[in-house]
C-alpha cells in the first residue's frame, strides 16, 4: 500500500484524482465569517455550503475563522493547524457510494480561553461582517422554567463583571459589539445555527439580557442596529470514528486527523435578515424566505424528536443506532404513528412541502445504513433537546385534546433511562448530560412518588400538574418499573392494550 499523503495545503495537489478539493484560490480568502463552535454539524454544513460557493462564484470575502471558546475544543484547534484549516467530508450514500471532498472555507481558527481579546478583536475588525454560532441546544443559558435568561450562572455572573475576560458566548458577543459600536463600525449579522425554534430570537433574546445587564445603552444599540435570522438547518452528522479516518487512508490514501461523515442530504432555509451583507448562499441551495418559522417547527417536531423517540426507546430495548432501530419493523411503525398522530397535527403548512413526502423521506434519511447515527449521540444532553424537540408537542395536543400517548411512552422510557442507567437487559447506558445527576435523582424518586421526574421544572415546565397527562404517565411508569420490556409497550400502544 502506498504511504498515505498527509492533508494540508502544499498536499493539495497531490492527493489522490478520487477526492474532490478546492479548486479556488485559498489564499486570497478573507474571513468575513467567524464561526463558534467547530462541530462536525458546522464543518459539514455551514463550511460546507460556502465552500460549495467560493468554488462556484470565486468571490474571496466570506471565508470562515473557526473559534472555540473552550480548553476543549484545543483538539481540533491543533489539529485543523495541522493540516491548514483543510478537513476531509465524507459523503455516505445509502447504496454505499461515498463521495469525500476536501473542504476549503475554513481559514483559521481561535482559541478564546487562550486569548479572548484577540478574539473579541477579530470579530470587531471590519472583515467580519457575520458572526455565527452552533453552541448546542443547551448552550444558549435559556431556563424553560421561567422562559428567561439563567442569570444563576456562575458564569454569566463572570461575565458580566469582566467584559473583556469572558467566558461564554453572550460575553463574547457583547464584548466584540462593544467595540465596534466604539469603532464607529457597523454591527455584524450573528446567525444561530441551532435546532431552536426561532433560534435567532432566542440568540437576540438571551444576548440582549445580558447586554442589558453589563451595559445597558449597548444594549440599545444592539437591539435596534443587530440582525439575528431565524433558519433552520438540517444534515445528519455522526460522530466522527476510528473507522472513518481508517477507511480514508487505507481506501483513498489521505491521512486526515479529523474528518468529518454526514448523509448526502442537506438543507438550510434562512431568513433574509442581515445587517452588513451576507453570502448569495442561494446559489448553492440554501433557501431565503421571510418567515421561517413553519420549515423549523416541521423539522424539530419530526426530525429531531424522531430521533429522540428512537433515541430513548431504542436505547432501553438494546438497539445501538438509529438505522439499526428503523430496520426493525416495531420501531420504524411507532415512530410513523409518532409523526402522523402527534407531531403532525401540531405543524403549520409549509408552502411547497408535503409533509407526507417530508415524513417519508425522513425515515428513508434514517435507514441509510452507512451513517450508523449512535443512538449515545441522540440521547446526548437530552435536557436541553427533549423541551425543545418533543414536550412543546404533548403540551399543544393536550391543549387541542390531541392524542399524546406515543411521546408519553417516551418520557417515561426517559425517566427510566435515567433512573436505573442501564438497557432492559441490565446493560449499562453512558449517559452524558449536563443535567444527569439531577435527572437521576429525580428519576429515582419515582417509586415512592411516581410523578418525581415530571417535577423538574427546567425540563418538563408545569407537565406534572397536567392530569390528562399524569394519567396515562403513571400506567406506562407502572408497566416499564414492572417489566421493562419496552417492545412490549409499543406494541401495547401500536395495537391496543396489553
Ligand atoms: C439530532 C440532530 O442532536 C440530535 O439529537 O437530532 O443532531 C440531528 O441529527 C440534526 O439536527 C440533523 O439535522
Amino acid at each position: 500500500m502506498k504511504e498515505p499523503i498527509r492533508l494540508n495545503q502544499t498536499n493539495l495537489a497531490h492527493l489522490p484524482s478520487s477526492i474532490a478539493r478546492p479548486g479556488y484560490d485559498r489564499s486570497k480568502l478573507e474571513a468575513g465569517i467567524i464561526h463558534i463552535g467547530v462541530g462536525g454539524f458546522h464543518r459539514s454544513h455551514e463550511a460546507y455550503y460556502t465552500d460549495e460557493l467560493l468554488e462556484k462564484t470565486g468571490i474571496t470575502d466570506w471565508g470562515i475563522c473557526g473559534v472555540g471558546l473552550r480548553p476543549a475544543d484545543r483538539k481540533i484547534a491543533e489539529v485543523l493547524k495541522r493540516q491548514d484549516y483543510l478537513y476531509t467530508l465524507i459523503v455516505k450514500h445509502p447504496d454505499g457510494r461515498i463521495e469525500n471532498r476536501v473542504i476549503g472555507s475554513l481559514i483559521d481558527f481561535m482559541l478564546g480561553c487562550d486569548d479572548p481579546v484577540a478574539v473579541t478583536d477579530r470579530m470587531a475588525s471590519p472583515i467580519t461582517r457575520i458572526v455565527s454560532l452552533t453552541i448546542t441546544e443547551g448552550g444558549y443559558n435559556f431556563n424553560p422554567a421561567t422562559g428567561k435568561f439563567d442569570f444563576k450562572n456562575p458564569e454569566v455572573k463572570h461575565d458580566i463583571a469582566h467584559p473583556d475576560k469572558p467566558s461564554m458566548v453572550f460575553g463574547y458577543l457583547t464584548e466584540a459589539l462593544r467595540k465596534r459600536r466604539a469603532a464607529g463600525l457597523a454591527p455584524f449579522t450573528i446567525q444561530s445555527c441551532d435546532n431552536i425554534q426561532h433560534n435567532g430570537d432566542m440568540t437576540r433574546k438571551m444576548l440582549l439580557a445580558f447586554a442589558e445587564a453589563q451595559d445597558p445603552s449597548l444594549a440599545e444599540w444592539i437591539a435596534e442596529e443587530v440582525a439575528f435570522p431565524n433558519a433552520m438547518v438540517d444534515r445528519i452528522t455522526p460522530v466522527t470514528t476510528a473507522a472513518d479516518i481508517q477507511l480514508l487512508e487505507e481506501d483513498f490514501g489521505v491521512k486526515d486527523e479529523w474528518p468529518v461523515t454526514c448523509e448526502p442530504f442537506c438543507q438550510w432555509v434562512i431568513e433574509d435578515k442581515f445587517c452588513d451583507g451576507r453570502p448569495s448562499w442561494e446559489e448553492v441551495g440554501a433557501q431565503f424566505v421571510p418567515d421561517v418559522t413553519p420549515y423549523e417547527t416541521m423539522k424539530i417536531r419530526l426530525l429531531n424528536a424522531g430521533h429522540s423517540v428512537l433515541g430513548l426507546l431504542g436505547s432501553i430495548h438494546g438497539h445501538k443506532t438509529i438505522d439499526g432501530c428503523v430496520a426493525d419493523p416495531l420501531f420504524a411503525t411507532y415512530l410513523r404513528r409518532f409523526m402522523d398522530a402527534e407531531a403532525t397535527p401540531v405543524l403549520a403548512p409549509v408552502e411547497g412541502v408535503d409533509i407526507e413526502d417530508y415524513k417519508d423521506s425522513l425515515l428513508e434519511r434514517f435507514a441509510n445504513p452507512n451513517i450508523k447515527d449512535d443512538l449515545a449521540r441522540i440521547c446526548l444532553e437530552s435536557s436541553s433537546k427533549l423541551p425543545k424537540f418533543l414536550i412543546p408537542t404533548i403540551t399543544e395536543n393536550l391543549d387541542r385534546g390531541g392524542s399524546t400517548d406515543f411521546a408519553t411512552l417516551v418520557i417515561a422510557a426517559w425517566c427510566y433511562y435515567s433512573d436505573k442507567g442501564t438497557d432492559k437487559d441490565g446493560k449499562k447506558l453512558e449517559i452524558v448530560d449536563d443535567m444527569k445527576a439531577e435527572l437521576h435523582k429525580a428519576a429515582a424518586g419515582t417509586p415512592r412518588n411516581k410523578l418525581s421526574f415530571l417535577k423538574l421544572k427546567a425540563v418538563f415546565g408545569d407537565l406534572a400538574n397536567r392530569k390528562d397527562f399524569t394519567d396515562e404517565y403513571v400506567r406506562m411508569i407502572d408497566a416499564l418499573y414492572e417489566n421493562p420490556d419496552i417492545a412490549r409497550l409499543m406494541q401495547a400502544q401500536l395495537f391496543g392494550r396489553e
